[in-house]
């Protein structure tokens, strides 16, 4: 029976990052650990793009218009919407992931979701490097398994 994995070999692969200004304190992290993740994975730096948004609500255009580009293989969102700094988190974080699915969706290209939406910045600073893992490594080698298998089942 056939079985396929995308597995974690970036070699060759073309990745845009869309990254969010609002939260740098965080989002600047998550970028770090994306960037190092993608690198020990095989990615070339020339192959890395960064693009920087003012906040996430604005990450799903510009994810949008990298996937349409036609250039990457894979998009990788970073983002942090933290509930106890703001009084429309729901519709910045809502936002958010409902577009970031569709850009997905509609362009058949993997879109990551790596925005934080979070209770505070504990919580925030758990998932960068604390005992909550890293959202930003994590969303690096989500992508890499999702460009392959997209390449393995086309
Ligand atoms: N954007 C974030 O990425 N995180 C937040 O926590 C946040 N707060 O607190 O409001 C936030 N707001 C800005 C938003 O993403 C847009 O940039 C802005 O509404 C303009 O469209």
């Amino acid at each position: 029976m056939p079985e396929l994995d995308g597995g974690a070999n970036g070699a060759g692969l073309r990745v845009c990052i869309v990254v969010a200004r609002w939260n740098g304190f965080i989002t600047t992290k998550l970028l770090d650990g994306a960037l190092k993740t993608l690198a020990e994975c095989g990615v070339a730096g020339a192959d890395m793009t960064t693009a920087w948004v003012p906040g996430s609500f604005e990450v799903p255009t510009a994810a949008h218009w990298a996937a349409e580009s036609g250039r990457y293989d894979a998009i990788i969102c970073l983002g942090a919407v933290i509930r106890g700094e703001t009084a429309h988190f729901e519709y910045v974080a809502g936002g958010a992931a409902e577009g970031i699915a569709r850009v997905s969706h509609d362009t058949g290209i993997p879109v990551v979701f790596g925005v934080l939406t979070v209770d505070n910045v504990e919580q925030a600073m758990a998932r960068t490097g604390g005992k909550d893992g890293h959202k930003g490594e994590e969303s690096a080698r989500t992508a890499i398994e999702m460009a392959t298998l997209r390449k393995l089942l086309a």
